[in-house]
């Protein structure tokens, strides 16, 4: 009787936690807006695919906790010591053992397929993206290159200049990056993305910017002594707004391309 019991709700579980990762469009634009368990709203289209594989592992993992609990609580309650007669003693219950080696591996299965889908979503280059940004994580702080208008930003934030990189909105950007010394991670926390930049390598990803603002980015690897002065700003403003700027760099001959950009690909892509 116990082991039905059991096992109806371990099944009840597992088809709850598949129904939560497959529910509808508008189901999830409800629960972006209500509640996002300490993260913020995505501001990408790729940020999505991230969002809904955190808030479903969440879920998963919620519903598993409050089905253990209650099991323990059960017992508690029931089996309490009533006399002073030893319970039967049982060696083994080889259904549950079956269900309890085979449904972990169903949820572990659930969450690789989901984690396997959103990888590919946020991974997926294309081939004509609309901007090409090349970024160069050095000690310490940030240069953006804008490929193919051949401008760059540098970040100085020892003359009190910090790193802005200007993106425009709902436009597929590249990002093509590399460090001329250690290890550092590009992190936009709104965009609920981070990627290493590694010496030697040109890590490249694509995202969509979909909402215009004013975001804080982050050195996500710690690279050293002055680590922390490695924060950024990237604004997703208007396509005309995107235009004015990039006229305003062409026409800064600081903006020129320096030796620091030398290991990024140059021209169109
Ligand atoms: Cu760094």
């Amino acid at each position: 009787m116990r082991t039905t019991s059991s096992s109806a709700l371990r099944l009840a579980v597992a088809a709850g936690v598949t129904a939560l990762m497959t529910s509808g469009c508008s189901a999830r634009e409800a629960y972006e807006n209500s509640f996002n368990l300490g993260w913020p709203s995505p501001k990408t289209e790729q940020a999505h695919s991230m969002y809904n594989m955190w808030l479903g592992s969440v879920a998963a993992a919620a519903a598993i906790g409050v089905v253990m609990y209650l099991i323990i609580a059960i017992t508690v309650v029931r089996d309490r010591k009533k006399t002073e007669e030893l319970p039967p003693q049982i060696r083994y219950n080889l259904p549950i053992e079956v269900l309890y080696t085979v449904v972990p591996f169903v949820i572990i299965a659930v969450l690789f397929f989901y984690t396997a889908v959103a990888e590919n979503k946020v991974n997926k280059l294309t081939k004509n993206p609309d901007v090409t940004i090349g970024v160069v994580g050095f000690q310490w702080n940030w240069q953006f290159n804008y490929i193919n208008d051949k401008v760059q930003v540098t970040g100085e934030p020892a003359r009190g200049r910090a790193a802005v990189l200007v993106l425009p909105v709902d436009k597929r950007i590249r990002f093509i990056k590399t460090s001329p010394d250690v290890i550092h991670s590009f992190w936009v926390p709104d965009f609920l993305f981070k990627r290493d930049v590694i010496p030697g390598r040109l890590n490249t990803f694509e995202l969509k910017p979909t909402v215009e603002g004013t975001y804080t980015g982050r050195c996500a690897e710690l690279c050293g002594e002055k680590h922390d002065r490695m924060n950024f700003t990237v604004k997703v403003v208007s396509q005309s707004q995107y235009d004015t700027y990039i006229a305003g760099l062409k026409a800064d001959p600081n903006a020129a391309a320096n030796s620091l950009s030398a290991a990024l690909p140059t021209g169109s892509n």
